[in-house]
């Protein structure tokens, strides 16, 4: 199992200062900032043998280590840069999944995982460590999505590491919401994975179109996958029979969850991710509102995505 170099702490790569206010949220011994060399501010939160890395660039998690076993995969030339998204960990997708419905001009997976957030809160107890953030449309982006709203991720880690993706209607006209947790696990081959939890359910078959099939046992992985599972996808399972380890992902709020790795051409094409085999050690295994699964948000309403992470 191949560790995940955490960001040293600033005080070790860089003197670069941290936005201002930051230092009112720390939690000693629980949750500190730092300078990421990846070109951003990063929360670390401690939980026992757990660790995270959560960036205000986008609210994204960015690793997710146990005894400094990287859980999650990252780009190893992945950055933090204004407008752009991070590649690896777990990219916030929001208000839109994957294309615009009707304008494919527009970014994939919506706008707000190129931006910086703002801390709302942080907070400690003996069963795990949280930071809140927050961001909120803009005059400016009415262009891009004509509705209001305000968006919080929490990211908790304890024993088990929980992201909630909250979204308040502050608009007065209801809007359509699509949205994922676009989480990228680290594996150690992904010939040596298998995903259970889907059998039986029905997917999109983005390769084919959008084609409606139905999942027959186990998922495999031999070639580029990128499916929209809909309906019954809580619990779903990830058999790694390298390190032979299981990683459960159970959610909530969701009628759907994407399967996806990149396989060689797709892996090229992206540019992003590190090698040309970079997809061995990796699958994305998505917690989502996608597809034929939206969600209609009233005025005043809200409605929280919500995924929960742990070993097996
Ligand atoms: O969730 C799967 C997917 O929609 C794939 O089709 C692929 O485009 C992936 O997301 C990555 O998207 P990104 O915009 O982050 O490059």
């Amino acid at each position: 199992m191949t560790r995940v170099d955490a960001p040293a702490k600033v005080s070790a790569m860089s003197n670069a200062k941290l936005p201002s206010g930051l230092a009112a949220h720390t939690l000693p011994s629980r949750l500190d900032f730092e300078a990421s060399p990846l070109g951003g501010p990063v929360a670390r939160l401690t939980h026992g043998d757990f660790q995270a890395l959560v960036a205000l660039h986008g609210a994204q998690v960015l690793n997710w280590t146990c005894g400094g076993d990287g859980l999650l995969w990252l780009s190893p030339v992945a950055r933090i840069r204004d407008g752009k998204g991070i590649r690896g960990g777990i990219p916030v997708c929001w208000p839109w999944f994957a294309d615009h419905p009707t304008d494919a001009s527009k970014p994939a997976h919506g706008f707000v995982r190129h931006r910086a957030w703002s801390v709302a809160s942080t907070h400690s107890t003996p069963d795990g460590v949280s930071i809140t953030l927050t961001t909120a449309t803009t005059d400016g982006d009415r262009s891009m999505w004509p509705h209001s709203a305000e968006v919080l991720v929490t990211v908790t880690l304890g024993e088990m590491l929980t992201v909630a993706l909250k979204t308040r209607n502050t608009g007065t006209d209801p809007f359509p919401l699509t949205e994922a947790l676009h989480t990228y696990f680290r594996v150690s081959d992904i010939a040596n994975v298998s995903v259970i939890g889907l059998e039986g359910v029905a997917y999109l078959d983005k390769l084919e179109g959008f084609a409606r099939k139905r999942q027959a046992g186990p998922i495999l992985f031999a070639g580029e996958v990128d499916r929209i599972y809909l309906g019954r996808t809580s619990p779903i399972t990830i058999f790694d029979n390298g390190p032979n380890r299981r990683i459960v992902i159970e959610s909530a709020g969701s009628g759907s969850a994407v399967v996806w790795n990149p396989w060689t051409e797709k892996t090229e094409r992206l540019g992003d991710m590190g090698s040309p085999d970079a997809f061995r050690q990796m699958l994305c295994v998505e917690t989502s509102n996608a597809g034929d699964d939206i969600v209609m948000l009233g005025p005043g309403e809200t409605h929280t995505l919500g995924a929960v992470y742990r070993i097996g």
